[in-house]
C-alpha cells in the first residue's frame, strides 16, 4: 500500500509534509512531490496548484509515476448548505463538475457522453473516515461536492450549484481527482474543511480561515492514514 495525499494549495499540504519521516523531494512536471513515511506508512504528498487541470495532472502523476494505489485529498471548501459553518468537515459521497455544460445538446449539466454527472468516492475509505470521526468525537458531514474552475463568491451562483447538483459544498479540484482515480481504478477519498460560504464575504473569509481550516482537514487525513495501514 502506497498512499497519495493531495491538496491544491501549499497551505493544504504543509501540515502533512512537516510530519513525514525520511522525506525525499522530487521535482517532476513543474511540481514537487514529497515521498516519505507517516508512522511507518509509505506516502507521497503533493499540492497540485489550483483548479481541475492541475489537479488532473498531479493525481495522474501520483498514480502513474509514484505508483500510489490509494488517494486521499485534503483541503478547504466553500459551503453551500447553511448547516456547514467555517471549520466544519465534509466528505464527498460523490463529485460533479458544475462548470461542465453541453446542455445545448439536451444533456444535463455536468454530463458529457461516456462520463457521469456524479462520481462516487470509495465506500471503504468513507467508512474509515466515519470511524475516525466517531473515535475522536468529531462531526463529519457527508454530501455531494461540486467542482469547477471558478472561485465562487456569489450567492446566486452558489444557490444554482446547490440546486442543480444537490451539492453541499464546492471547490475547484475534487471532481478532477475523481475522474482520474475512477478511470485508473484507484480508490479515492475527498475531505474538505469549510473556509467560507461562497457568497459576497467569501474572499475575506477565505483569506482569514484558509490556514486554520486546511489544518483541520490535514489532521483528520493523518488520523485516517493511521487507520488504513
Ligand atoms: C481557492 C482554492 C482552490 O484550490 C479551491 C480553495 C474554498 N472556497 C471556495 C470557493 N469557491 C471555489 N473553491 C473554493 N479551494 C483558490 S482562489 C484563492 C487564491 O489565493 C476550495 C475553495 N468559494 C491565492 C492568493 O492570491
Amino acid at each position: 500500500m502506497k498512499i497519495a495525499i493531495m491538496g491544491a494549495m501549499p497551505e493544504e499540504v504543509e501540515p502533512i509534509v512537516e510530519k513525514l519521516d525520511d522525506m525525499k523531494k522530487t521535482v517532476y512536471a513543474v511540481n514537487t512531490y514529497y515521498e516519505g513515511r507517516y508512522h511507518g506508512q509509505e506516502v507521497v504528498v503533493a499540492y497540485s496548484k489550483i483548479g481541475k487541470v492541475f489537479a488532473t495532472l498531479t493525481a495522474t502523476i501520483l498514480i502513474e509515476k509514484f505508483a500510489c494505489n490509494t488517494l486521499l485529498f485534503s483541503g478547504v471548501a466553500g459551503a453551500i448548505s447553511d448547516k456547514l459553518k467555517i471549520g466544519d468537515l465534509i466528505i464527498a459521497d460523490g463529485l460533479c463538475q458544475h462548470d461542465l455544460d453541453i446542455t445545448a445538446f439536451g444533456h444535463p449539466y455536468g454530463y458529457v457522453p461516456e462520463g457521469e454527472v456524479c462520481i462516487p468516492a470509495d465506500v471503504n475509505l468513507r467508512n474509515i473516515a466515519k470511524n475516525v470521526a466517531k473515535e475522536k468525537g468529531l462531526i463529519l458531514k457527508e454530501g455531494i461536492i461540486a467542482t469547477g474552475d471558478q472561485f465562487i463568491a456569489n450567492a446566486e451562483r452558489k444557490d444554482w450549484i446547490g440546486n442543480t447538483f444537490n451539492a453541499d459544498a464546492l471547490e475547484m479540484e475534487g471532481a478532477a481527482v475523481a475522474v482520474v482515480c475512477s478511470s485508473l481504478n484507484v480508490p479515492f477519498f475527498i475531505l474538505r474543511a469549510i473556509s467560507d460560504s461562497a457568497d459576497m464575504d467569501a474572499s475575506f473569509n477565505f483569506d482569514e480561515f484558509l490556514e486554520s481550516s486546511a489544518k483541520i482537514s490535514a489532521d483528520f487525513i493523518l488520523s485516517m492514514v493511521d487507520e488504513i495501514k
